[in-house]
C-alpha cells in the first residue's frame, strides 16, 4: 500500500478482502506471475504510482538473487567462516554477512531511489541520496541466522521500506526517517535460502510468496494472500533461556507443555534459531514464537527496526499478531537503530492465550 492508513481499519479491510479471494491457491496462469509483474501490478493499484517503487523492489530482488547464488556456492567458494571483524553487537561477522550487506547496498543504490540504509551489519545509518527522487529508506538484516550460515541450515534476508518524510528541496533524510514506527512501513518481506529460495513480501495488500527458479532466473508466484492458521500447536522458544525469563512466561510455557484431555496440549517445540525460518514456519502452521527479555538481556536479543518490525508487518498482514508483551510491535516508536525488543508473536487464538498469562 502506498498511503498511510489507519492500520486497525485497514487490517479489517484486508481480512474482508482476503476472505473473498482464493487464499494461497495459485492457478496455472498465476504460476507464471513473476515478482516484477506482481510488484508493478501492486503499484499500479495506486493512482499516483510512478514506477519508482517497482524499480526499487526490482533492485532488491536482484540483490536477493545474487545472495542466493552465493549462499548456494558458499562451500565451494571459500566464503564460509568468520572475518576478522565484529559488528556493533560484538558478534563476529561471517564473510557471507558482509558480502550480502555490500550487495544489497550496491544493488539498491543504482536506481537513485534510496535516501538511506540501516543494516544490522553497519554501526551507523548510510545516507546515499538526497534529491527528491531518493524517496525511500531501506532497513535490512542482510543474513539473518548467522550461527546457521556455516552449517547449511536455513538463513535469510529481512527487509523493510519506509517512505521519506520530508521531500523539501535541499533536504536530505534524517534519523527520524529511519526511526519510523513499523505501522508506517510501505513494504516488508524476507528471502529464505532453504531447500529452495523463497521471497515473501507484502505492500499492505496481503502476503505473497515467490519461489526462485534458477533455471530461468525468475521468482514465480507460488502462494498469495497467505493466512496464518487461527491456532496451532507449535511453539518456538530458546528453552535454554527457561530459567532466565519472567515467571509469567515460564507459567505459560509450563501450561502449553502440560498434556490436556482434548489433546491440544502439549504443544510441539520447533526452534531453528533463524528468526525468519521460525516465522515462516509459524506463518504456515500457526502457533507462537517467543523471544522474551531475560535476566541477562532485559530487552531480549532481536533488533526492532530491521528484524522484528518487517516480520511483524508480514504476520499482521497474514492475520497474526506481534507484541513486546505490552504493546503492539508496530506501534513502538524506535529510539535507536540497533534497539532490541522482546518479541511474542503468533496465531490470533494462541496470542489470546499467551496474553492471558502475561497480564
Ligand atoms: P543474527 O541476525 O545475528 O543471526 O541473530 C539473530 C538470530 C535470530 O535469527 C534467531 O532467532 C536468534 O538470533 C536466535 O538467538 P538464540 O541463539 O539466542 O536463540
Ligand atoms: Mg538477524
Amino acid at each position: 500500500m502506498f498511503v498511510n492508513v489507519n492500520f486497525t481499519n485497514f487490517n479489517k479491510a484486508i481480512i474482508l478482502l482476503t476472505n473473498n479471494k482464493n487464499q494461497m491457491e495459485v492457478n496455472n496462469t498465476e504460476r507464471l506471475t513473476t515478482i516484477d509483474h506482481h510488484i508493478s501490478r501492486e503499484e499500479s493499484m495506486h493512482p499516483t504510482a510512478t514506477g519508482e517503487f517497482t524499480s526499487l523492489l526490482h533492485d532488491l530482488a536482484l540483490a536477493i538473487r545474487i545472495i542466493s547464488r552465493e549462499v548456494r556456492r558458499a562451500g565451494i567458494n571459500d566464503i564460509l567462516g568468520l572475518t576478522s571483524t565484529s559488528n556493533i553487537h560484538g558478534e563476529k561477522q561471517q564473510k557471507l554477512d558482509q558480502y550480502a550487506n555490500d550487495i544489497i547496498k550496491k544493488a539498491m543504490s543504482q536506481g537513485g531511489h534510496v535516501c538511506a540504509f540501516a543494516s544490522e551489519e553497519d554501526d551507523e545509518v548510510t545516507v546515499v541520496g538526497k534529491d527528491r527522487k531518493s524517496k525511500y529508506i531501506i532497513l535490512f538484516d542482510p543474513l539473518d541466522g548467522s550461527s546457521n550460515i556455516s552449517i547449511n541450515v536455513t538463513i535469510g534476508t529481512i527487509f523493510g521500506v519506509y517512505r521519506r518524510i520530508d521531500l523539501s528541496p535541499g533536504q536530505s533524510c534524517s534519523i527520524s526517517d529511519v526511526l519510523q514506527p513499523g505501522y508506517k512501513l510501505i513494504t516488508a518481506g524476507y528471502a529464505l535460502y532453504g531447500s529452495s529460495t523463497l521471497l515473501v513480501y507484502s505492500t499492505g495488500n496481503g502476503v505473497h510468496s515467490f519461489t526462485y527458479d534458477p533455471t530461468i532466473g525468475e521468482f514465480l508466484l507460488n502462494k498469495q494472500y497467505i493466512r496464518v492458521p487461527k491456532q496451532g500447536s507449535w511453539y518456538s522458544f530458546n528453552e535454554g533461556n527457561y530459567y532466565l525469563v519472567d515467571e509469567k512466561v515460564r507459567k505459560y510455557l509450563d501450561y502449553i507443555k502440560t498434556p490436556s484431555e482434548d489433546k491440544k496440549r502439549p504443544f510441539t517445540l520447533r526452534y531453528i534459531g533463524t528468526l525468519i525460518a521460525d516465522l515462516h514456519r509459524l506463518l504456515h502452521y500457526g502457533g507462537v514464537y517467543l523471544y522474551p527479555g531475560t535476566t541477562k538481556n532485559p530487552n531480549g536479543k532481536l533488533r526492532l527496526i530491521y528484524e522484528v518490525n518487517p516480520l511483524a508487518f508480514i504476520l499482521e498482514q497474514a492475520g497474526g499478531r506481534a507484541t513486546d508483551g505490552r504493546r503492539r510491535i508496530l506501534e513502538i516508536a524506535p529510539e535507536d537503530i540497533h534497539q532490541r525488543t522482546p518479541l511474542f508473536m503468533g496465531s490470533p487464538d494462541d496470542m489470546d492465550l499467551l496474553e492471558s498469562f502475561l497480564k
